[in-house]
């Protein structure tokens, strides 16, 4: 199996970059953020309690997000591969996946990270604001606590594929082909 991570802050294009790179390769995505969405469509206990979190611009406790990546895979064993999209974003939570694909004898092939600086962040979210609908991305002061809980929380989990040699940093500012071509480049030279 060929599986990525696709790392950064909020609107740092993961999202944008998982889209294409669904299109071109045939691997499967897992966003947590849009697995998490779904649940608050359903209206389900899990989607109303992630709810409350995602508007503050909070994380979701770990065993929840763990959990459905655990379902996730296991209902998709004949996969090629996964681009985790949003996952992990703790150190537990990387743990975790690791776990998890063990189970599935396979393992992470590499964490590519989208690298842009708050200001831009910020500009971004409230622009995808005007049109996603989304509420945790109207408000610049609960923008600023996701970059901060990022800061905090999740940027740490770079370390944990660094020191497996797996981490590989790309500059998430500039035209989103260009950026794409660059992730594909490093997607291909860490085929299994
Ligand atoms: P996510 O759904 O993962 O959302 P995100 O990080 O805000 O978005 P993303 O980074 O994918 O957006 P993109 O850059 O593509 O998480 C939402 C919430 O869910 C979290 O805050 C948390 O509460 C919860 N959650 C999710 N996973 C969790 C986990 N593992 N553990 C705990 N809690 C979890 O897009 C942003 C905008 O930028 C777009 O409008 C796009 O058009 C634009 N853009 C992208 N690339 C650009 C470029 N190169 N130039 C200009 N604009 C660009």
């Amino acid at each position: 199996m060929h599986n990525i991570v696709l790392f950064g802050p909020p609107g740092a294009g993961k999202g944008t970059q998982s889209q294409k790179l669904i299109a071109q390769y045939n691997l499967v995505h897992l966003s947590t953020g849009d697995l998490l969405r779904a649940q608050i469509t359903e209206g389900t206990a899990l989607g109303l309690k992630a709810k409350k979190l995602m508007d503050e611009g909070l994380l979701v406790p770990d065993e929840v997000v763990i959990g459905m990546i655990g379902s996730a895979l296991s209902a998709n064993q004949q996969a090629a591969g996964f681009i985790f999209d949003g996952f992990p974003r703790t150190t537990a939570q990387a743990e975790s996946l690791d776990r998890l694909l063990a189970e599935h004898h396979t393992k992470v092939a590499c964490m590519i990270a989208l690298e842009v600086g708050e200001e831009e962040l910020v500009k971004r979210l409230l622009e995808r604001g005007k049109t996603s609908g989304r509420p945790d991305d109207q408000d610049e002061t609960k923008i600023r606590r996701r970059v901060t809980v990022y800061n905090t929380e999740t940027a740490q989990v770079a370390g944990y594929y660094a020191a497996q040699h797996k981490f590989h940093a790309l500059n998430g500012i500039g035209n989103i082909d260009d950026i794409f071509a660059q992730i594909c480049l490093l997607i291909d030279q860490h085929k299994p």
